[in-house]
């Protein structure tokens, strides 16, 4: 089967992973990085020419396919803002999943979903579009990952933990079982959640709390 040629928005550290995925599991060929940072236009990252901006997406010769290369350390709005641009310039989004990651059969993942190394997700769960789960991070049984949300390395979520859309769950955080977090919300680095968060609302420390 023919390997995708595919384009990568955005060409920093999280890119250097996404292309480490892409050259592991071939699951998309890329072609070019684009980013906004003009001088490095010309320039190569992992061997790809990084060719312009966001504007060259409309000059792409025979790339039809994405990937986000673009994290953003607890904002999503602006991977949101790019995974939807894409998708309006008639780009389709890859999903894709290092071949060190753990997804059960009985998970559901929706389109342009990045999995990274050591990750784990667990039967049943939904993990929505645009979503990243990053390395090591274990997403379990029934929970719900809304889109464009962003598990960090080494986060725990347990069992039916709802993640609201464009959620942040920091970096080594443990999620209690049954908790909901709401859209937008923010959970720093290492916190431990025991009780629910609302929309839009940020919180650290062990037992979390809003800061
Ligand atoms: O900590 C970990 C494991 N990963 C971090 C990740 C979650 O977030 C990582 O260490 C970084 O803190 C961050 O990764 P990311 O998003 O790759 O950040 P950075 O290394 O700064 O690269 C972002 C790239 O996107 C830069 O080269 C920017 O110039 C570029 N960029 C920013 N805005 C953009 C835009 N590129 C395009 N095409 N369009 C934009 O609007």
């Amino acid at each position: 089967m023919k390997i995708p040629p595919c384009v990568i928005i955005g060409g920093g550290g999280h890119a250097r992973v996404v292309l480490d995925i892409l050259f592991l599991s071939k699951l998309g060929q890329p072609q070019a990085i684009i980013d906004s940072d003009k001088s490095r236009h010309g320039s190569k990252l992992c061997d790809v020419p990084i060719v312009g901006g966001d504007e060259a997406l409309d000059n792409l010769k025979d790339i039809h396919h994405f990937v986000m290369g673009i994290a953003g350390a607890g904002n999503n709005a602006p991977r949101m803002r790019l995974y939807k641009m894409a998708l309006e310039k008639g780009l389709k989004p890859l999903t894709i999943i290092h071949p060190g990651a753990i997804v059960s059969p009985q998970a559901a993942i929706a389109d342009g979903v990045q999995i990274f190394p050591g990750a784990i997700i667990n039967a049943g769960a939904t993990i929505g579009e645009n979503v990243i789960v990053n390395s090591r991070a274990i997403v379990e049984h029934d929970v719900i990952v809304n889109a464009h949300a962003h598990i960090a390395p080494g986060a725990c979520v347990c069992g039916a933990v709802q993640v609201g859309e464009g959620a942040h769950v920091g970096a080594a955080s443990v999620i209690r079982q049954g908790i909901k977090i709401g859209t937008r919300a923010i959970v720093g680095i290492g916190a431990v959640v025991l009780n629910d968060i609302a929309e839009d609302t940020t919180v650290i420390g062990n037992p979390a709390r809003t800061n």
